[in-house]
């Protein structure tokens, strides 16, 4: 609205240098948010997404497994968003992430950020249904977004980059007719790759399971902090990968804490009980660890 003449002659190059510079900053913005897509903030020990098929049964899995109530339905495409629950496992929580059904052009790049963020991902397939063929067309999907099962890499060369995942299969609706004999079918062509774990989310079947065979999954290790002379700690368990070293615990804990570690003392995976340990020693699931500077 600024009048043109000579005496506005600078003000209006002021102006327009300020919006190339502002409009150039919005793009750039939105561009970066695009690019991070959408995400389920992670909780717990790990993240295990649930994906598959439209019917599959993975938001009755979620209702079934955590107190998360996503709406249930007899007809396919009921999830239109992602819904994240607290799964128990013994003394920790593992987060199971809800999805709408793969195969969907327009939730594609929701499903593919979250999928690529996981820690793994879970395949839930009908063993009422043809469970080999949905597993089949579940990787068709999952490759779709760039996604690869670690186990099962590629054939041809993929260009671009690629999100490397450890995948279960979760064999839903073990009580329907047929289910045993597709369960073996599915075993034998997709056990060699992948852990599979039947379960009925409505019957409760194998539930019990479930959750022993995703921590084992996630390949993680729970170890216990003990201060010499008191209790260890057992409420809240230091949340490692396997094969995590007694430095490593120390680095988790805090940055400088490795630097000043002298030695530790281990109970569980050590020979003996109480047994000094140094920097070096690869610590086991349930490993009561005390530090020494
Ligand atoms: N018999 C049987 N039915 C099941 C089982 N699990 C789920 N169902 C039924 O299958 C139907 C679909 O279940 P949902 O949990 O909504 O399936 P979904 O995979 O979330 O479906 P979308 O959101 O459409 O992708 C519902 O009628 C469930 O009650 C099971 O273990 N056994
Ligand atoms: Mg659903």
């Amino acid at each position: 609205m600024l009048p043109r003449h000579k005496g506005t002659d600078k003000l209006h190059a002021g102006l327009r240098s300020k919006i190339a510079k502002l409009s150039q900053e919005s793009e750039r913005k939105a561009a970066t948010a695009r690019r991070s897509g959408f995400f389920i903030r992670r909780e717990g020990a790990g993240q295990v997404v649930l994906a598959g098929a439209p019917n599959a049964g993975k938001s009755q899995l979620l209702t079934a497994l955590t107190s998360a109530t996503p709406e249930v339905a007899l007809y396919p495409y009921t999830t239109q968003a992602p819904l994240p629950g607290m799964m128990k496992f013994e003394d920790i929580q593992i987060q199971l992430v809800d999805t709408p059904p793969l195969g969907q052009r327009g939730v594609r790049a929701l499903i593919s950020s979250i999928l690529r963020a996981a820690d793994i991902v879970a395949i839930v397939v009908d063993l009422g249904g043809e469970p080999a063929h949905e597993v089949e067309w579940s990787l068709a999907e999952l490759a779709a977004c760039r996604v690869i099962p670690r186990s099962m890499p590629p054939e041809e060369e993929m260009t671009g980059g690629i999100y490397p995942k450890d995948v279960v299969i979760i064999a839903n609706k073990s009580d329907l007719p047929g289910a045993y004999h597709n369960l073996k079918a599915l075993r034998l062509r997709y056990e060699s790759f992948f852990p599979i774990i039947a379960v009925s989310a409505t019957q409760g079947d194998g539930l019990d399971r479930l959750p022993v065979r995703l921590f084992e999954a996630l390949r993680i290790i729970r170890v216990y902090t003990k201060a010499p002379g008191q209790k260890a700690d057992m409420n809240e368990p230091v949340i490692l990968p396997t094969e995590s070293t007694v430095g490593e615990a120390a680095e988790e804990i805090h940055k400088d804490f490795k630097k000043g570690m002298k030695y530790a003392v281990v109970w569980g995976s050590g020979k003996y009980q109480a047994q000094t340990v140094s920097k070096t020693h690869v610590l086991q699931d349930g490993d009561i660890v005390e530090f020494h500077v």
